[in-house]
This record gives structure tokens, sequence and C-alpha cells, in this order.
């Protein structure tokens, strides 16, 4: 028996007392020792012996029965009956990804985190984006809340951001988790629906709580339906401190932003993409970041000094309560960016553990109850679901500063503790691992010393009580076809509700309260009489409209990473296919050339040109825009062809934008479009031009009506 041991499974972060920055590299570029490479490796069994045979099980003979001291088929099997781990009780179904968030500058005035101070260093991080409702296999695109958690493993100990896509929550207090957890997710008598919250349950609970009205008008809007992981802004959503080496403390709201702007899909596209690609958005993040398209966000605060605590029309322990950014703007921290894949799902997303109790010197908790609920309920889900309190040691969540404490043993351990002493004070092992008193350089965590004199008591604050001037605010902070998309979201779910005493319930007692117009169109599309007013009376707010809400005004200025698909048949005229090819890249955005097959098409000129796929195996739901380019020969081939034709119907009613080249004109008069702003026809550099500047604007919103009539 070779005494050779198997590939590297030795931690290089265990063991050294000073933050080690080579780890931080590490984490960086690959260079961890816990990952496993076989290459070049015999294949072992757990105990190390080499396998000769793993193709046939130990038999009595060639068609003899299986024998019980197979060890080797007993590990395997056993090994694998094992292999599944409880998914997530919620956010069950996500994709992550590692990068690093780099400083722009010292902010030491804000805080003492160190990974806040230095604009020189890169902090490795891994962020895992989620939805909230379905399992493990649910689709990508359905409508529900997505999270954005994002792991920072700084030099002074990991540091959570454990946020949402939205910056508001259903509910004001941790106790009624469990209840909305439970009223969302699919019904327990038959276990549907999977993935969404048009069903009677989650419908009976928002209606009866009336918190739930902001975050449910998000959840209906554009941003439930985001178009991709890499455009979606993130929010810690809680109220947290920053605390500076003076001790000094201030309110903040953390943000992220995206560079590629925010933007959403349309809904008919969700529901198509959740049958045609279940892996939208997981496949779209994977294929940017091996593309080199590095998704990026940038970090910021809304800084609320002490003293301004209660200078709002609203409570900011609230978690239900957003700060417009025009009565507090957001200062800019920071930019992450995300540059590597994981090497495997499992060990990585799947492993990896968020709580929001993982803080660093610098950062502290305020008291909105549904934080402070949370600080205890990540910790207790992870023992359950990994198994027990070492979920620590799992190579994606060890932090890079080294950890040393008395804490032993407990399933799963895999640190060798050396010394006698697991205690604190001890004279045995000199009195190590020791206190670092915070008043030393490089203190340990001390908590704000917030000072506290109250009774004891289950209530809920007053100043929580206002449910619908924010909701209010957002609506009519929306643009005519975001409000129209709203109202259209609330008719779909609502009209799934089995109960018309729910329907009604959520008509009248909260949708009327927001706004009476909103109620009256989503009434009227239930077949129920519209209110005439509300059951609780309109409070006067200081802010009625926040322009920073509206996607609209959160596009990026560029097209950069867009996709665009380039159809071609036989006799396609290849230099319109170049030059437009060519337009796009200077803009980085990536042309793809879709064919009636995956077979390479032979161009007017007498090229033959590869083609990227088919035009069936490549919907346009997964695109951006479409180009046709002429050719005579080709356009007579795509005018018979009905997947073809429906590809660019799909398009259209999609409000993509459209350019017919050349010959490609005809196609309008075969599919009975006109041109528009976005569906434009042309043969020269214009075209690429205006084709460009229609991408731009993410869709052709003035299309929407006439689209509805489209039945693609
Ligand atoms: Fe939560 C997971 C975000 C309220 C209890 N939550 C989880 C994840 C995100 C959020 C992004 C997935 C992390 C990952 O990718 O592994 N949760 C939020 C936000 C909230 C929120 C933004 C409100 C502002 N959550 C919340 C409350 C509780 C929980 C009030 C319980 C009292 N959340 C959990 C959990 C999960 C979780 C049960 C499931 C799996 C996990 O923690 O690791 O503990």
């Amino acid at each position: 028996m070779s005494t050779k041991k198997p590939a590297a499974t030795k931690s290089a972060l265990a063991g050294t007392d000073t933050p080690d920055r080579s780890n931080t590299n590490a984490k960086l570029d690959s260079l961890e020792t816990f990952r496993s490479d076989a290459t070049g490796q015999a294949l072992r069994t757990n105990q190390g012996v080499k396998v000769a045979d793993n193709q046939n099980t130990l038999k009595a003979g060639p068609r003899g029965p299986s024998l019980l001291e197979d060890f080797i088929m007993r590990e395997k099997i056993t090994h694998f009956d094992h292999e599944r781990i409880p998914e997530r009780i919620v956010h069950a179904r996500g994709t992550g990804a590692h990068g690093y968030f780099q400083s722009y500058e010292n902010h030491s005035t804000l805080t003492k985190a160190g990974f806040l101070q230095d604009a020189s260093k890169k902090t490795p991080v891994f962020v895992r984006f989620s939805t909230v409702q379905g399992p493990r296999g649910s689709g990508d695109t359905v409508r529900d809340v997505r999270g954005f958690a994002v792991k920072f493993f700084t030099d002074e100990g990991n540091f959570d951001l454990v946020g949402n896509n939205m910056p508001v929550f259903f509910i004001q207090d941790a106790i009624k988790f469990p209840d909305f957890v439970h009223a969302v997710k699919p019904e327990p008598h038959n276990e549907m629906p999977t993935g969404g919250s048009a069903h009677d349950t989650f419908w009976d609970f928002v209606s009866l709580v009336p918190e739930s009205a902001h975050m449910v008008m998000w959840a209906m809007s554009d941003r439930a339906i985001p178009k991709s992981l890499r455009s979606m802004q993130g929010f810690g959503v809680h109220t947290f401190r920053l605390i500076n080496a003076e001790g000094k403390s201030r309110f903040v709201k953390f943000h992220w932003r995206p560079t590629a702007g925010t933007c959403s899909l349309v809904w008919d596209e969700a529901q198509k993409l959740a049958g045609k690609d279940a892996d939208y958005h997981r496949r779209d993040l994977w294929e940017s970041i091996e593309t080199g398209d590095y998704p990026e966000w940038e970090l910021g605060v809304q800084v609320i000094e002490e003293e301004n605590e209660h200078a709002f029309d609203f409570d900011i322990l609230d978690p239900t309560k957003l700060i417009p950014e025009e009565l507090v703007p957001i200062t800019p921290l920071g930019k992450m960016t995300l540059n590597r894949n994981p090497d495997n799902f499992f060990a990585e997303t799947e492993q990896v553990a968020f709580c929001p109790g993982h803080i660093v010197p610098g950062i502290d908790f305020s008291n909105d109850p549904l934080l402070q609920g949370r600080l205890f309920s990540y910790t207790d889900t992870q023992i359950s679901r990994l198994g027990g309190p070492n979920f620590h040691e799992i190579p994606i969540n060890r932090p890079v500063a080294p950890f040393h404490n008395g804490q032993r043993d407990a399933q799963h351990r895999s640190t060798i503790d050396k010394g006698r002493a697991s205690y604190e004070p001890n004279s045995i092992d000199g009195g190590w691992p020791k206190e670092t008193p915070s008043a030393d350089q490089d203190g340990g965590f001390e908590s704000y010393p917030e000072r506290i004199d109250a009774n004891k008591i289950r209530q809920r604050s007053e100043s929580f009580g206002d449910h619908f001037s924010q909701a209010r605010l957002f609506f009519h902070s929306m643009s005519e076809h975001e409000q129209e998309h709203i109202i259209a979201a609330y008719s779909f779910e609502l009209g799934k509700v089995e109960r018309e005493n729910i329907r009604a319930r959520e008509v009248n007692e909260i949708l009327a309260n927001i706004d009476l117009k909103l109620a009256a169109r989503v009434a009227q599309n239930l077949g129920l009489p519209a209110p005439t007013k509300g059951t609780v009376e309109q409070r006067k707010t200081s802010s009625n409209h926040s322009p920073a809400l509206s996607q609209v005004n959160l596009l990026p200025e560029n097209i950069k990473t867009r996709k665009v698909a380039i159809l071609v048949a036989n006799g396609v005229d290849s230099a319109a296919i170049d030059g437009m090819k060519k337009a796009l890249k200077a803009e980085g955005a990536h042309g793809k050339l879709l064919g009636p097959t995956s077979a390479p098409v032979k161009a007017a000129d007498g090229k033959s040109l590869p083609v990227d796929a088919s035009m069936e195996g490549s919907p346009s739901v997964a695109f951006d825009a479409v180009f046709v380019p002429g050719g005579a020969a080709s356009i007579k081939a795509l005018s018979t062809d009905g997947v073809a034709l429906h590809y660019l119907l799909e398009a259209y009613k999609h409000l993509k934008a459209i350019a017919l080249q050349g010959e490609a004109k005809q196609l309008l008069d075969v599919l009975k479009l006109e041109v528009d702003a976005g569906l434009i026809v042309g043969t020269d550099a214009k075209l690429s031009k205006a084709f460009i500047a229609a991408i731009g604007q993410h869709r052709v919103w003035d299309r929407e009506a006439k689209a509805k009539g489209i039945p693609a």
C-alpha cells in the first residue's frame, strides 16, 4: 500500500495569531490549500486506499450475488445516501460568486472598521443571491424578493451584510417571521405554488397585516422580476451603526448600487424564462464572470447623526420604512467586484453560512426588532442545516483572521486544538488565548454603550404605526408604465386567490388606504366594487415623491454586456453582420449569430458562417435586442420560418430594440408591424447608432399598449 497522502486537505488558515495577508490574497486568487485538485491523482477510498476497479461490485462469480464485505462499494453508496443537507428554510434557491471589495478612501471619520480605511486593500468577499419562496430546484425568474448576502473576509473577522434587493421588509417584529414564511411558502396541503406568492395563504396574511403594505407594493413592482442579478440594487434594510475610533456612533443604512444600472424583465418574459431557462439568472452571472464582464456594485451608506434619530416622520428602527435618498443622500464607500465563479456549488454556495450577527469592530446593531430577532435565528438555523456548531470551520465560512478560544468538540470539529487549557483564565497554557482590551490598539470588539432605561414589555412602538404613507410614496414615485405593471401584478396575483373575502379585504383595507385609483383599477380587474374611501386617515408626510425609487432613473449610461441576437439564414449579407458586430463590440455588447439550425449558414458572398446556436435553442427571452441583417435569400427564408417570425414578434412584444437591415425591412409587412422608437430599419451606420441608442433605453415603453395585442 502506498503511504502517499491524498491531495491537499490541510487548512492554511488556522494557527497564526496575526492576520495573514497572504491568506487574504489566497481567497482572491484561488490558492486556498483546502481546494482539492485530483489532476494526476489516483482514485482512492476515503481511507486513502487505491481503487483497482470502480466499475464492478465484488460478487460471487460474474453472475453471482454481491458480497457484503465489499467495503469499497459500501463506502461509496453510504456516502451517496447522505449527500443532501436540509435546504435553507427560506432563500433555498441561490447562486454565489467570489470577488473583492475595495474602499474608495479612508473612512475613519465614520468607522474604525479596517476594511473601510485603506484604499489599497482588497478584502475578499463571497456573495450569494437567492429567491425567497421557492425550493432549491425552482425557477430563477419568478416574482419574488431576491436575497443579496455578502460575506466580507476582513482581517478583523467576518462581516456578513445579509440584505435583499428591496429596502424594506414585510413585518416589523421577528416574532412574526415564522407566520409570514408559512403564509408565503407553498400551501401545506398540496405544496403549491412553487416559487410564487399568488395564492390564498400569502394574501390572507398580508391583507390581515397592514404593516406589510409597503413591502408588498415592492414585491408587486418590477423590482420583483429583475433582469439579472447583476442589475439589482441591494439593501441592508435595517438601520445599523458605524462607530469610529473615538467612539462616535452614527446610524447608517447600507446600499449596493450596480454599475450595470437597475432594470427588470417584463412579466410575460419572466414567466416564459421560468420554463425556457429556469437557470436564467445563475447562468447570466456565471457567464458574465467567465467572459470577464465582472459585475460591480458600489457600496454606500445613508448617514444619520445620532441627534437626528427622531427627525423623520417615521421611525428609523422600523424595517418597513426606507429613508428617501432625497432626504439623506448616499455616501459612497467603495466598490465590490465579482470575478471568480465557485469551483464547487455544494462546498461553497450551499455551505456558505451567513449570519447578520457577524460584525466587526466599527459596525454595530440598532434596536430594530426585526434585526434583533435575526441575530438569534441565523446561527440557530446553521446549526441544524450544517449539522452542528462548527460550521465556521467549513472552508467557505472560515475567517481569514485567525480564531482561538475555549470552544471545543461538537460534530464535525476539524481543528486539532493543542494545549491543555480550554478555559479562561488559565495559568497552564500561559493564559493564552487572551482578551484584547478595547483600549488597546486593534482592540477587541466592544458594543456601543447605548443607554437604555425602560420597562420590560411586549409592545410595538407607536412610531411604527403608519403603514400606508410609504407604500403611497413608492406608488406615486413610479413612472406611468411602472404603475401599470403594479396594477397588473396585484390583479394577476389576487386573481389566483380562491377566496373572494381575501381579495376584497386586500382591495378595501390595504389598497384603498394606499391610493384609491390603484384600488379601483385592481377592483375592476377582479370584478369587485371600487372602494370610495380608505379605512384609516391619511397622514401628512414630508416626502411624497422620490425619483430615486423609479427604475426609469436608474438606467446605465452604456449598453455594456447587453446581448443581441443576430438572426441569419443562407444567403445573409455577411458585411452587414460584421458591421453591426463591430459596432456592438465597441460598446461592450455581445452579438450572437442564431440560425434556423445549429449548422453553419452560407453567406451571399459564399463564406461559411458558424452560428452560436439555433433560434429555437436560444430564445428571444434570453436576449436584450434582435438584429436581422439583409441578404435577399436569407430574408426570404426567414419570412416563411415560423420560429424566426415568432422570435421577432416575441421580442417586439417584450418591448425590445429590433433593427432590420437592408432587405430585412420586408419583414415589417410579413409581421404587420410598424417602425417605432425601437423598431428601426436602415442600411448604413445610422442604423447601428439608432439601434445602440434604443438598447440603451432598455425597453420601448411607448410600444407597450400596442404590443398587448400581439399573441406571442
Ligand atoms: Fe432572513 C436567510 C435576508 C429577515 C431568518 N435571509 C436569509 C438570506 C437572506 C436573508 C439574503 C439567505 C442568505 C444566504 O444566501 O444564505 N432575512 C433577510 C432580510 C430580512 C430577513 C433582508 C429582513 C430585513 N430572516 C429574517 C427574519 C428571520 C430570518 C426576521 C427570523 C427571525 N433568514 C432567516 C433564516 C435563513 C435566512 C431562517 C434561512 C437560511 C439561513 O438563514 O441561512 O435563518
